[in-house]
């Protein structure tokens, strides 16, 4: 391994405990954008610095720096929030976030657009929800996700405490964040020791999930670390620990690869953190820091070995690995529309279409979300996959809450097509900095194509997992999908097939660099072939994998 390290390392060395010079760089009036070092800082506070791309050539020809703005993104496990918290949000994006609000594959909330004079301001508005967005980024463990299914609400209450309380444990220390957003006076002149992280943090992001099977809606084997809760006649016995997840490749980068993640073994309920910080201090001292593509835990775990990496963590934590249970996921996605718990209360799931709320001409979701924050008396859950339930709505709270989903228009997001309801597709243009193809404005026009497809070949209803991402880091998940575009290029994509329907394959790549006719026209051929040859009910991901990706390319 090379000594040199990589220039986020420095960064992060030098920062003081993540303060670098963020509060000069703020106060700094000739530039709409923060100083470099600061931009990389600025990420363990929640944010990014981004650009409009839609206007960044013609801002070129004008001679004017880009139209530098913020992203902003929550720290909110399990995706849970109070109407009280939506509303303020509802607040927040109309006044600094260009009347949008953004639900995320991690159970957060993004605002888009915030302009730098604006963010401390508006970092204050949401920290005075009771919501913060400490380590919502950078090399941190980041928002802890959490199946946001609430019908197996006895267990879920239980894994949803587990997940809060390993995202507070693994917090840093540093009191940066209070000092630069909230005013708080440095208590000491030298930065805090960080117990957990140390002072250059991970090497890399580190992502956590927790789910209660049958339902894989947090996609569990993408994650560094997952916890697969193990229920017995209601009560959570322990967790199988998975490690090793992770999705993120560069085209052309054989070095990287996505990696599904690799099973442990059994831990009793209440090991969770020792195990957390056993993993997270491994991939600390053991994780690359010369090379940023290649230090993810995955990369870790495979150059040392799971049963070297599982040896390890059982030494840290003190707490020795059970065989795995047995363990069966039958379903993936959301459950759209209305379900009830166990206790007789309602759930209302909502189809958000790439997680994006805002009033536009066809839907005023943002307005209508508002409406149901000021009569809903239960709370709101973000799902992994960009949706929003509804949750805990008494029998006799239903009938108004029916009403407005109704007449605002919500119900309406739900009359589509299986594929159209579960696509997934990630932000991309025009605020990702690292887009090469266009994902979230993209995903209504391809989803809609692919039904016109299954209808015609007479298959209407099948449920196939289809994400689309705007460039090969797959913040959709695109490679646990039955069919992915993964962007090359403007209009160009990279076609993926494969997986299965509940996350528990990768897809692999079928066809490179192709435009949308060729995708429509390979994929139409293709569903002809599974029609006519697929064992009965095979998944198309299945017969992909089976078939269509032995085959050599005609
Ligand atoms: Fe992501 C970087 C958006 C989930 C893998 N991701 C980015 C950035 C911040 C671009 C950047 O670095 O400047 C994107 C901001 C776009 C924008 O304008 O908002 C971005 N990622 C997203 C979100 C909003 C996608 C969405 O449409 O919902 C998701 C926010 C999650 C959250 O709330 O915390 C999001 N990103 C994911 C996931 C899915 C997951 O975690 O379940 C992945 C794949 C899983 C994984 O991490 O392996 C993912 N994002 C990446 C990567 C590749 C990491 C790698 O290991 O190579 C990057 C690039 C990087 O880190 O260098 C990235
Ligand atoms: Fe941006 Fe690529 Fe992530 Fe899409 S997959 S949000 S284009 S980094």
């Amino acid at each position: 391994m090379s000594a040199t390290l990589s220039a986020v390392e420095t960064i992060k060395a030098q920062s003081r405990g993540l303060r670098g010079t963020l509060i000069e760089s703020l106060a700094d009036a000739h530039t709409g954008g923060l100083r470099e070092p600061d931009q990389t800082l600025l990420k363990f506070h929640g944010s990014y610095q981004q650009d409009d791309r839609d206007l960044r050539d013609e801002r070129t020809e004008s001679k004017l720096e880009p139209a530098h703005s913020f992203m902003i993104r929550t720290r909110t496990p399990g995706g849970v929030i109070t109407p009280a918290q939506w509303l303020a949000f509802d607040d927040i994006a109309r006044r600094y976030g260009g009347s949008s609000l953004r639900l995320t594959t991690r159970q957060a909330i993004q605002l888009h657009g915030v302009i730098k004079s604006e963010l401390k301001a508006t970092l204050q508005a949401i920290n005075k929800t009771l919501i913060d967005t400490i380590a919502a980024c950078g090399d941190v463990n980041r928002n802890v996700l959490v199946s946001a299914n609430p019908i197996e609400s006895a267990a879920h209450a239980l894994v949803y405490a587990d997940a809060v309380a390993l995202s507070e444990a693994l917090l840093p220390k540093t009191r940066a964040y209070h000092e630069i957003w909230l005013d708080e006076q440095p208590i000491a002149a030298t930065p805090e020791h960080e117990p957990l992280y140390g002072p250059t943090y991970l090497p890399r992001k580190f992502k956590t999930a927790f789910v209660v099977p049958p339902q894989n809606d947090v996609d569990v084997y993408a994650h560094d670390l997952g916890f697969v809760a193990i229920v017995v006649d209601g009560e959570v016995s322990g967790y199988n620990v998975l490690v090793g997840g992770g999705l993120g490749t560069s085209h052309g980068d054989t070095r990287t690869y996505a990696r599904a993640a690799s099973v442990l073994g059994f831990i009793a309920r209440g090991a969770e953190i020792a195990i957390a910080e056993a993993v997270l201090t491994t991939q600390r001292d053991h994780g690359r820091r010369d090379e940023r593509r290649l230090s993810r835990l995955k990369y870790t775990i495979d150059s040392l070995g799971v049963d070297w990496f599982r040896g390890e963590v059982e030494r840290r934590s003190g707490v020795p690995f059970a065989p795995a249970k047995a363990v069966r996921f039958s379903a993936r996605g959301d459950r759209f529309g209305w379900t009830q718990g166990n206790d007789g209360r309602w759930h209302l799931t909502l189809r958000l279409r790439a997680g994006r709320i805002a009033d536009r001409d066809d839907a005023s979701l943002l307005s209508a979300l508002r409406q149901l924050a000021q009569v809903h008396r239960g709370d709101f859950r973000i799902t992994a996959n960009q949706n929003l339930i509804v949750a805990a709505i008494t029998p006799e709270a239903r009938p108004e809450i029916e009403q407005i989903f109704i007449e605002t228009g919500l119900s309406e997001l739900l009359e589509r097509s299986p594929v159209e309801l579960n696509a997934l597709a990630c932000v991309a243009l025009p605020t990702c900095p690292l887009a090469m193809a266009e994902a979230e404005r993209y995903l209504e026009r391809f989803s809609g194509a692919v039904q016109s497809l299954l209808a015609r070949h007479g298959v209407p209803e099948e449920p196939i997992s289809l994400r689309i991402s705007g460039c090969p880091n797959g913040c959709s998940r695109p490679f646990l999908a039955e069919i992915a575009l993964v962007g090359k290029a403007p209009g160009r994509y990279n076609l993926h097939l494969g997986g299965d329907a509940f996350g528990e394959r990768l897809n692999r790549l079928y066809r490179e660099n192709i435009d949308e006719s060729e995708i429509l026209a390979v994929l139409d051929r293709d569903f002809g072939r599974w029609r006519r040859e697929r064992g009965s009910a095979e998944a198309f991901g299945d017969y992909a994998d089976r078939v269509l990706l032995t085959e050599t390319p005609a």
